[in-house]
């Protein structure tokens, strides 16, 4: 199945746009995960049952595992594991940023996609379409491209202008009219850019965006449903991380994690409503 199509599916079976970032920063682990082995996949594990019915979508980022070397990586798979075992209809995204030259997007695909197995990939622009080429090629695979990004600095290259117009709507065009024709493709608009994000949207009316920055970064929720939706009242994968999986730093770190969850879901339906 096209990962759109998947998205398409798990919005309508959870009737939810909410996507959990599972980011198990060590550091911020409750106490009784540490010193143990896998601790990021025991803790991803408790995250996810108390919060695979209310979900579109769960988001990893590599570099919190990677920052573990051996053990985190084993933690990465053994969650993705767990994911399309136990939950195969819920889409799994890797958000790594990746894109280069094409013997290294070879090892980048068969690390994230044969390995992991996950169902899609955040990759970034910057080295032009020749770089995106082997992605692109991934039929069912979500390819999903940087445009705006939630940073308070995205604007210092993303709204440099050429020929009167920003680069994030260069990628965009882009995107729209020539990638997404090979590949499944995504774009992220952050949640803290709402006028970028309904000029987004006006250039690609049917396409599924990623939109970090709801929760620890301060994005407007309902300035991003209202200029992101698209006429079906979808569209948008809204992601939060350590919003959920560290609303608390206790023994209730599920249950926490399960009513921010819940939360988000449900002001999301209130809004698309
Ligand atoms: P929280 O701010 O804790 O919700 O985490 C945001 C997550 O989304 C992190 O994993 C970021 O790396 C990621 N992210 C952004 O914050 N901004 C972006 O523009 C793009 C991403 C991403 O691609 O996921």
């Amino acid at each position: 199945m096209k990962f759109s199509d998947k998205l398409n599916a798990s919005a309508k079976a959870r009737n939810s746009l909410a996507c959990v970032g599972l980011d198990p920063d060590h550091r911020k682990l409750p106490t009784q995960f540490k010193g143990q082995k896998l601790s990021q996949f025991i803790f991803n594990k408790a995250i996810i049952d108390a919060t695979a019915d209310l979900v579109l979508a769960y988001k990893p980022q590599a570099a919190f595992y990677e920052a573990l070397g051996a053990d985190g990586v084993a933690a990465l798979k053994a969650t993705c594991d767990y994911l399309r075992t136990q939950h195969p209809d819920i889409p799994i995204i890797l958000d790594a940023k990746r894109g280069d030259i094409g013997s290294t997007n070879d090892g980048y695909i068969e690390y994230v996609f044969d390995y992991l197995g996950v169902d899609a990939l955040t990759l970034h622009p910057y080295l032009g379409k020749e770089s995106l080429t082997a992605f692109l090629a991934q039929d069912q695979k979500g390819l999903i491209i940087l445009c705006r990004t939630s940073n308070p600095g995205a604007g210092e290259f993303q709204d440099l202008t050429i020929d009167g117009r920003p680069l994030y709507q260069i990628v965009a065009k882009h995107v729209v009219d020539d990638w997404s024709k090979q590949g499944d493709c995504l774009m992220v608009v952050g949640a803290t850019y709402p006028k970028e994000m309904a000029e987004i949207r006006a250039m690609a009316p049917e396409m599924w965006f990623l939109v970090p920055g709801i929760g620890a970064q301060g994005g407007d929720l309902e300035a991003t449903l209202n200029n992101g939706l698209r006429k079906d009242k979808a569209g948008l994968i809204i992601s939060s991380s350590r919003g959920i999986i560290f609303a608390s730093s206790g023994a209730d770190f599920a249950k926490a994690a399960r009513s921010e969850t819940q939360k988000l879901r449900d002001d999301i339906n209130k809004l698309r409503r």
